[in-house]
């Protein structure tokens, strides 16, 4: 039975919370991040998202009551606490199951984040599966975390890393990638929406050809879940990953989505507690899933932060979040069309919404650094896709990246802003 105490602070709010139009100010409300301010009196114009998102007061307020009325460890008591920290974590999953559109819980295993998930794949599936001249197919696109995971596997295994190109709008190249994907390409590795260009990329398209020549493939999916509805099974994605805080959710928790069938025949990556079902000296035997891939006490606050963060993007409601971001985006690349020397990265036709760009004569960590000044929050770097810079043959960018809370008076104070340090700058 569920008495009052037990529910989480999203249930009693969802209870009240009647779902309106978009309401972009009272959105902006539950983001106390947002009206922090810097350097004096500057709010904060956050336009870093794709880095991480900002937290919804309901998920902050989630992780302080979980720790001040649930907190204890998971799957191992018989005790009051025990069993509702285990109930809210378990629930936690099946959102995550719903959210991507799962089959089972049994297919969510809870990982440190994307990162962390991918590196599994690899050396779970990965190392136990590949042989010499198998071949791992990725593309130009990827954030380091889906190249560095396959390159160690790779040297392990003997396997060949193979790259589909991209043109300089950042699209793939859809001929070269069928030409690349042959009966030799054991799995495919691709990113859903890249983070340093904004590309959509043809998910579906590609899986199906994958399949075609019977690779696994794994989608990362850390800048697609923010900004667009995901289903696993439309997709037919073997595996798709995503890391919790750059939807709304906290740091240190993430998902890994495997099919049933796929993760059953992958031995576990890490040993320890919780992934066993029994121990002697000589040999072990393991849990089902999913527990068999979560060694460890896991990050049980973070689980049901996340749940109560995938609540909250119910509640916003996909159509909104796409079509504020969009909205945004159109407004976005349009003013800085306006400014002269500037070139924008990123140019695909399906696109998400990052703005990376340069200005001629002007290196970006100065731009970022005097925009910060005025209290804009942007991203200058290699953005973790450092093939993507060699591409353009640049070493860096600065990038604007939008969530469905970023409004048009901060696209306002940020190309304000950006005027105003270009003009210091030249
Ligand atoms: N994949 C993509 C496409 C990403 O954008 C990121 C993080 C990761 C994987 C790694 O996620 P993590 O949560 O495991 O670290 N991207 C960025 C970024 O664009 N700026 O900072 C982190």
């Amino acid at each position: 039975m569920t008495v009052a105490h037990d529910l989480q602070p999203e249930e009693k709010k969802q209870a009240i919370v009647v779902p309106g139009p978009f309401d972009i100010e009272r959105i902006r409300a539950d983001f106390p991040t947002l009206h922090e301010k810097v350097h004096g009196d500057k709010t904060v114009v956050y336009l870093d998202n794709a880095a991480t998102s900002q937290k919804p007061r309901i998920v902050i307020d989630t992780l302080n009551h979980y720790y001040t009325h649930d907190n204890s460890n998971v799957h191992r008591g018989v005790h009051s606490l025990s069993q509702r920290a285990t109930f809210a974590y378990e629930r936690a999953r099946g959102k995550v199951k719903n959210f991507l559109g799962a089959e089972s819980e049994k297919e969510i295993i809870f990982t440190r984040g994307t990162t962390e998930a991918i590196n599994i794949v690899a050396q779970s599936y990965g190392r136990t599966f590949l042989r010499e001249g198998d071949e791992i197919l990725i593309s130009e696109m990827e954030h380091h975390a889906n190249i560095v995971p396959w390159q160690m596997v790779r040297n392990q295994t003997g396997a060949k890393l193979r790259v589909i190109p991209m043109n300089d709008r950042g699209e793939l190249l859809m001929e070269d990638f069928y030409k690349l994907l042959t009966k030799r390409t054991k799995i495919v590795s691709f990113v859903h929406v890249s983070n340093a260009l904004g590309t959509i990329n043809p998910a579906k398209e590609i899986i199906d050809a994958a399949h075609g020549v019977g690779a696994v493939v794994l989608v990362d999916g850390a800048q697609a879940v923010p900004h667009t509805r995901v289903d696993v099974r439309e997709l037919d994605a073997d595996f798709y990953t995503f890391s919790a805080h750059k939807v709304l959710g906290p740091t240190g928790i993430g998902a890994l989505y495997g099919k049933r069938d796929l993760l059953e025949r992958t031995p576990p990556w890490q040993g320890g507690g919780d992934m066993i079902d029994r121990v002697t000296f000589e040999e072990t035997t393991y849990n089902d899933l999913p527990h068999k891939f979560e060694a460890g006490t896991p990050h049980i606050a973070g689980a049901i932060g996340l749940g109560a963060a995938i609540d909250y993007m119910h509640r916003i409601g996909f159509e909104n979040v796409e079509q504020q971001e969009a909205n945004l985006l159109l407004y976005g690349t349009e003013r800085l069309s306006e400014i002269e020397g500037l070139r924008i990265y990123g140019t695909a036709a399906d696109k998400a919404g990052v703005l990376s760009f340069n200005v001629d004569g002007i290196h970006p960590h100065d731009l970022g650094s005097i925009m910060d000044m005025e209290g804009i929050a942007t991203r200058v770097g290699h953005h973790c896709a450092q093939p993507v810079m060699q591409h353009f043959g640049i070493p860096a960018t600065c990038r604007a990246s939008l969530a469905f809370y970023n409004n048009t008076e901060d696209m306002d104070l940020f190309v304000q802003a950006l005027y105003k340090a270009i003009r210091m700058l030249k």
